[in-house]
């Protein structure tokens, strides 16, 4: 193992779950914020956009992709950021408004990403409520702007990708050979009521049980059997949902012999062993990172900062010190973000 100091000049470093937002895309959600309203995104949106000052800082962060951000990224050793769209994205607008604001966002990301060649990737945007004009825009994406992958935010109006009629949307990430990131958002309303307390609703606990259900809806359903090479990436550390892998293995069978779940062609283990990578986003424990090594492989967790919500500089002394072998670090920081996000 390198020495601490020499490490910090010499590991190459990419970060995979990165936030910003658009002009545009903060104005629509600042409206959303001040309606009225019971999703479980308003008290973050409120934060974020209809705050008094302090908060702010999330916003000055967001709209940043030149000075404050590669500022941050060169004072604490990060080489590129791989950026999306802040939650809960395009997916609390109407279709149209949706497919035309995650257009805007993608092409200026792309030309944020030519601004400062080498220091950015990004993960494109779609409007799952017009799933068929999503499929085109992940076309373009990846095919004439060079984006790198795909961000949802979970559900879309209470509804989960496992849906048919969301079908062309993973159709289409699997034939681009790109990667569907499933970033949180706030509860869907069914999941809601208990999360409305002690700020339960966000980052804190709420965010993970909205996502890690998503995940468990698109291995249950049995769509991975449709599309057998989606890729997905769930941030969070997985959202835990490997520490899950054997009773989601025993009771999926159950389920099956039930008649309360489809036989599946795989194991739910085996699941995410060959459609998901997860990310060490927003949780910086050793003792997590070994377990997700351990339970995915190395080469299937990736480093996160979750910047601009959570500071760079633990972030990165967390992977720096964790007690991996070379090859392993080297497959967290940058040669697993490489390989599954198709950063040069
Ligand atoms: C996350 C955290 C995302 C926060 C956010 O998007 C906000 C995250 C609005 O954990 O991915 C937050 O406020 O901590
Ligand atoms: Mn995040």
């Amino acid at each position: 193992m390198s020495d601490h100091a020499d490490q910090h000049e010499t590991l190459r470093r990419i970060a995979t779950e990165e936030a910003f937002v658009i002009p545009e895309v903060a104005a629509a959600h600042k409206v959303i914020a001040e309606a009225p309203g019971t999703s479980l995104d308003i008290p973050l949106l409120r934060a974020i956009y209809a705050s008094p000052p302090g908060r702010s800082v999330f916003l000055d962060r967001l709209l940043d992709l030149d000075e404050l951000r590669i500022a941050d990224m060169d004072a604490n050793g990060v080489d590129v950021e791989l950026l999306s769209l802040t939650a809960p994205g395009v997916q609390m607008f109407d279709a149209d408004t949706a497919t035309g604001l995650a257009t805007l966002a993608n092409d200026r990301l792309a030309e944020a990403i030519a601004r400062h060649p080498g220091r950015y990737a990004g993960l494109a945007s779609f409007a799952p409520q017009s799933p068929r004009r999503a499929a085109e825009e992940m076309r373009r994406a990846i095919e004439d702007l060079g984006l790198h992958g795909f961000v949802v935010n979970s559900h879309t109006n209470d509804e989960y990708l496992d849906h048919p009629k969301y079908w062309p949307v993973l159709e289409a990430a699997e034939a681009l050979g790109a990667c569907i990131y499933i970033h949180p958002r706030g509860a869907s309303a069914g999941l809601a009521d208990p999360l409305r307390d002690y700020g339960l609703w966000a980052a804190m606990w709420g965010y993970g049980i909205e996502t890690s259900t998503h995940a468990v809806r698109l291995i249950a359903s049995g769509v991975l059997d449709r599309f057998p090479r989606l890729q997905l990436c769930l941030g969070h550390m997985g959202e835990a949902v490997h520490f899950w892998a054997w009773r989601l293995d025993f009771m999926q069978r159950r389920n099956a012999d039930l008649g309360w779940g489809p036989r599946l062609e795989l194991r739910p283990s085996e699941y995410l062993q060959r459609n998901f990578v997860i990310t060490t986003s927003g949780l910086e424990s050793h003792l997590a990172l070994d377990f997700s090594i351990k339970a995915l492989g190395a080469e299937r967790v990736l480093w996160a900062i979750d910047y601009p919500y959570q500071p760079t500089a633990p972030a990165v002394a967390f992977l720096d010190s964790a007690p991996i072998s070379d090859e392993e670090r080297a497959l967290v920081s940058h040669r697993n973000a490489e390989r599954v996000f198709h950063i040069a």
